[in-house]
């Protein structure tokens, strides 16, 4: 994400934040079913500055902690394998670090952080246990570099839904799309 990008990000989220203190952006869309007209103008205004936001950032997952998911995938099981990876750009567009501690989803029995790394000539794996995002940076988990890894995967569909967790106890859900790609871990 470029900077100008970020600062019209923190700009926006600034004005969210002040408005709607520290509620979960998700919990506010909740009051749409409410008759109060001031909640109707309150959600009127959320929805078109999320829609600015996705309009802004090219429509990746906009996330209450700060965190921006894009171009998530999921390389779709090869036969007779119930392991996988997944890969996906995050962006931390907030003042401080996020730093995530884990990832589940219902549809796959365990997902860790994993790291290719390169040793005499051979490519290894190693699993690490919490991956941090700067803040005003993008970490790229990506073929050849950090990745999660799935295993035990229940069933796969056109997409996943995985939930990371972060330091603070946020639970952060992204969905990603289930790709038919060959490429090593
Ligand atoms: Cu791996």
């Amino acid at each position: 994400m470029g900077k100008w990008q970020m600062s019209i990000m923190r700009s926006i989220m600034g004005t969210v934040t002040t408005i709607y203190g520290d509620s979960k952006l998700v919990g506010i869309l909740n009051f749409q079913g409410k008759d109060s007209d001031f909640m109707n103008r309150l959600s009127g205004w959320l929805v078109l500055s999320l829609v600015v936001l996705a309009v802004v950032l090219g429509c990746g997952q906009q996330q209450p902690a700060g965190l921006m998911a894009e171009n998530a995938r999921v390389r779709s099981l090869i036969a007779g394998s119930d392991k996988t990876v997944g890969y996906v750009n995050l962006t931390n567009y907030s003042t401080d670090a996020i730093t995530l501690i884990s990832a589940r989803s219902d549809d796959v029995r365990t997902i860790e952080f994993h790291e290719t790394t390169q040793l005499d000539g051979m490519m290894r794996m190693r699993r690490l246990t919490s991956v941090e995002i700067e803040a005003d940076q993008s970490l790229l988990l990506q073929p050849g570099g950090m990745h999660l890894m799935l295993f035990g995967v229940k069933s796969l569909a056109e997409s996943v839904s995985i939930e990371f967790t972060t330091a603070t106890g946020l639970v952060i859900p992204v969905v990603f799309e289930v790709v038919d790609f060959r490429l090593p871990s």
